[in-house]
Order: C-alpha cells, then structure tokens, then sequence
C-alpha cells in the first residue's frame, strides 16, 4: 500500500517536471503552449489552468498540481 503511494506521487512528481518546461516550479499557460503548440486554444488552456489554480494566481505550483491529478477524495 505504502509503495504504491509513493509510486504515484513519483509519477505525478515526473509529470510536473515535465510540464514545467523553464523549471521555475510552477506550470503557466506559456509552458502548455510551448508543450501543445502554438495553434491549441488560448480559452482551453486558461481553462485548464483555472481548473487547477486553487490559489488563483494564474499557475500551478506542484501542490496544486498534486491536488488535480490526485482528484478530489
Ligand atoms: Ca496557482
């Protein structure tokens, strides 16, 4: 049980990386672009944002990140 907790939280850790492409910790619009591509929906990524920036400050911190992926239990 223990390690499959920590698996995931490892995954989840690689996926922020990952999406974290300037490696300033947090996730903005501007790196889903540049991971997306210039011709993805401006309102679907702020949409995307906004569905995990619970504290409103127009990114995703690793928290809140971890928060989204894990899903509200
Ligand atoms: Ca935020």
């Amino acid at each position: 049980m223990q390690e499959q907790l920590y698996l995931a939280e490892d995954k989840i850790l690689e996926a922020f990386h990952k999406l974290d492409l300037d490696h300033t910790g947090t996730i903005t619009k501007q790196n889903l672009k540049e991971l997306l591509g210039d011709d993805v929906d401006e309102a679907a990524l702020e949409r995307i944002i906004k569905d995990a920036d619970y504290h409103n400050n127009g990114s995703i911190d690793l928290e809140e990140f971890k928060k989204m992926m894990q899903g509200g239990e």
